[in-house]
């Protein structure tokens, strides 16, 4: 018996346009979905584009207003892969509109549009998705089963840092993701969310926060990203960069844990470093995208003279997720993370087993996102208000 089409419309077709639709279309060779997923259609503004996005990415037809698609009666699932200012005017018109909803992170531009998401969401029975695609690395999925086994015993420490260096030459223009108007943040949003989502999901809730923020290179010349993470540039205008270029907090979380967080596109030679470690009174674990199939574990209880971090190769059928691809030691990748996130959630959505990080989440980050900018305007520690 042929399975229910799970009818998917995407908004947007850049970098992540790329890798959820590369996500979806390799789900029902590898997962054992109860549903099976169906580019459906694909919407953006620029009717070319948008074109020859659907034929690239495998979409059935494309529509040049979002609207349009939101209101279509053939889609199942609306995924928002654009920039930060549309997400919440998209994800509340379309659960409105009865859809479930996949978001790109960071969930929104401010606390206050968050929580308007997540009661939309509520309120019209939809589940929504916010896309941390890290936390499903096999290794990371192993790290929380190890914490929550209690092998480390009670969380001192995550140091967790995510270093990039692409827009370091200060030629590099002025896109989106350096517009405050358009991105909300600058390195806090973009990649920043990323390591508080996997501190929340490996440690717990922040409580407060100290922090400084910089931007060092504060005029740039116009310009659009070109794919991937390339821009062209328009050298005849220039504008002023309004959003952070690096931020660093100190944080204490709930359980009492102490947290290092750096997030910066400034870091020359760290094109990803996505990284944290983790001490607790009987071990700790550290991991690293660029290596991410490794969890490096330590544990105290390990015999004198033998101690020492062991490589552990979260490729073993007993790894989260691993057994759904290959033998052992034949390892995944970064595309890998968004499959086991979309397939733990189109799961869901027929078993109506939980699906993390929803919308929840998507407003806790944001709210940790939000005192950290209090907290570097203020140069004094500041509560996260969790609404
Ligand atoms: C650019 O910094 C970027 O593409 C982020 O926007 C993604 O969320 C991150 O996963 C990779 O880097």
């Amino acid at each position: 018996m042929s399975k229910r089409a799970l009818r998917i419309g995407m908004i947007g077709y850049q970098f992540m346009g790329k890798a959820h639709s590369h996500a979806f279309r390799d789900l029902d060779f590898f997962f054992d979905l109860p549903v099976t997923p169906v580019l459906q259609a694909i919407a953006g503004r620029n009717e070319e584009a948008v074109r020859q996005a659907a034929a690239q990415y495998g979409f059935a037809s494309f529509e040049t207003d979002w609207r349009r698609l939101i209101e279509r009666d053939d889609i199942d699932v609306i995924d928002i892969v654009t920039p930060n200012v549309a997400h919440a005017e998209m994800a509340i018109a379309a659960v409105q509109a009865g859809k479930h909803v996949i978001c790109e992170k960071p969930l929104a531009m401010t606390v206050d549009e968050a929580v308007r998401m997540r009661e939309a969401a509520a309120a019209n029975g939809v589940r929504a998705l916010v896309c941390h695609n890290y936390r499903y690395a096999p290794a990371v999925q192993y790290a929380k089963r190890l914490i929550e086994e209690g092998r480390l015993g009670r969380i001192y420490h995550i140091r967790a840092e995510y270093l990039q260096d692409w827009i370091m030459d200060p030629n590099f223009p002025l896109v989106w993701r350096l517009r405050k108007e358009v991105t909300g943040s600058g390195a806090l949003g973009d990649i920043g969310a990323h390591i508080l989502d996997l501190a929340r999901f490996l440690v717990g809730e922040v409580r407060d926060l100290a922090a400084t923020m910089e931007t060092f290179i504060k005029e740039r010349p116009l310009g659009e990203m070109s794919g991937g993470l390339e821009a062209k540039a328009d050298h005849s205008r220039t504008g002023e960069v309004d959003v952070d270029d690096a931020v660093a907090f100190l944080a204490h979380f709930e359980n009492g844990a102490l947290g290092v967080f750096e997030a910066t596109r400034f870091a020359a030679g760290n094109r990803n470093g996505n990284r944290f470690e983790i001490n607790g009174e009987r071990g700790s674990l550290r991991w690293d995208l660029e290596n991410m199939n490794n969890l490096q574990v330590y544990l105290e209880d390990d015999e004198r003279g033998m101690q020492g971090f062991r490589t552990i190769n979260c490729t073993e059928p007993v790894h989260p997720f691993a057994d759904r691809y290959w033998p052992a030691g034949h390892i995944i990748g970064y595309e890998h993370t968004f499959m086991n996130l979309f397939a733990t959630f189109f799961r869901s959505l027929e078993d109506g087993s939980p699906c993390k990080p929803d919308f929840e989440d998507g407003v806790r980050n944001q709210c940790v996102l939000d005192a950290v900018e209090r907290a570097a305007a203020s140069k004094q520690w500041e509560t996260v208000i969790y609404r």
